[in-house]
């Protein structure tokens, strides 16, 4: 692992008012990271705030702590900025600007694209999850997990490793979730909390979004595609798309799925899901983005019809 633990670890020793923050559009190990990390040092009896610049999720504010995150919040007066499951924090988004007014910016996550930047930084892009670093990290304080720490932690494993689907799901993933389990966590609770909960307009959104399935490069590339139109029709913020793309990846034969955004400020997010054969982060960073092997993105501007052509040849520039 890159970095110094034994220096973040002083760090959150010694210093007393922290800053914490992750990326844009969060999902449950950003989330889960930053709340983990903030309810163990509010524990310790220090000053923990966590800025976003998106709300978090409606099926992650069960998490002990979401209701304590703000949108808002001057940097100046805080020691330490954290940065959680960032490629870069400049994907912060517009929070970024408060976390440089800290003296101090550490950096935890486990994004192979990783600039390493920030004053000290952790950093392990074979961790399933940056939940596990946070697990490393209080562990090597001898911070004694409660339940509300736990079930954070747990979620950000559970999420990024696709409930264990993944090839990330490593034996550190398995054990971590095996401790916080033992520590009170309710397995089925949390998967009724994080799955089971969409609204039905969210179930119809995902029959119209399927309907825009196309499938190319002789089955292997499959790719779905969502209007703002198909968004405000449905009544959905753009959280509700999260894990359509295992649908088209659930295809037998294709080899990689990809989610076309329309963006409101212009544009097309486009997400990568790939059955590991093909390093979908190389393609992504190509347009600009970054991510893992298995599981990249990138903002690509131009029209949907646009920018769906340019991306699936530069896929099948890259297929097997
Ligand atoms: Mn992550």
């Amino acid at each position: 692992m890159r970095g110094d633990m034994d220096a973040v670890c002083r760090v959150l020793t010694e210093k007393d008012r922290f800053l914490i923050a992750c990326h844009e559009n969060p999902e449950g190990d950003a989330i889960g990271s930053e709340l983990a990390l903030a309810l163990a040092l509010r524990k310790m009896g220090k000053t923990a705030t966590v800025l976003n610049a998106d709300p978090v999720p409606g099926n992650l504010r069960f998490l002990p702590g979401a209701e304590t995150v703000v949108s808002t919040e001057d940097g100046a007066g805080y020691d330490v900025a954290v940065v959680v499951d960032c490629g870069s924090p400049e994907r912060t988004g517009r929070v970024g600007a408060e976390l440089r007014k800290c003296p101090l910016m550490i950096n935890i996550d486990h994004h192979r694209t990783n600039g390493d930047r920030g004053d000290l930084a952790l950093v392990d892009p074979d961790a399933a999850a940056t939940g596990l670093l946070i697990h490393r990290v209080l562990t090597a304080l001898r911070y004694d997990i409660d339940p509300d720490v736990a079930v954070n932690l747990y979620v950000a494993v559970l999420t990024d490793t696709g409930s264990f689907h993944y090839s990330s799901a490593s034996p550190e993933a398995f054990e971590v979730a095996g401790d916080m389990i033992r520590r009170g966590v309710d397995p089925w609770g949390v998967a009724e909390q994080v799955y089971e909960t969409q609204s039905a307009g969210r179930l119809r959104l995902l029959g119209r979004v399927l309907g825009s399935l196309e499938i190319a490069s002789g089955g292997r590339v499959a790719s779905i595609a969502t209007t703002r139109t198909d968004l405000s029709e449905f009544a959905e913020g753009k959280d509700a798309l999260e894990g359509f793309i295992n649908y088209p990846r659930s295809i037998v034969g294709v080899e990689v799925a990809v989610s076309f955004r329309e963006e409101e400020r212009g544009g097309i997010r486009v997400s990568f899901r790939s059955k590991g054969r093909v390093d979908v982060s190389a393609v992504a960073a190509r347009f600009g983005g970054g991510g893992h092997r298995n599981a990249a993105g990138c903002t690509v501007p131009g029209t949907l019809a646009e920018v769906r052509r340019k991306v699936t040849e530069a896929l099948e520039a890259v297929l097997p």
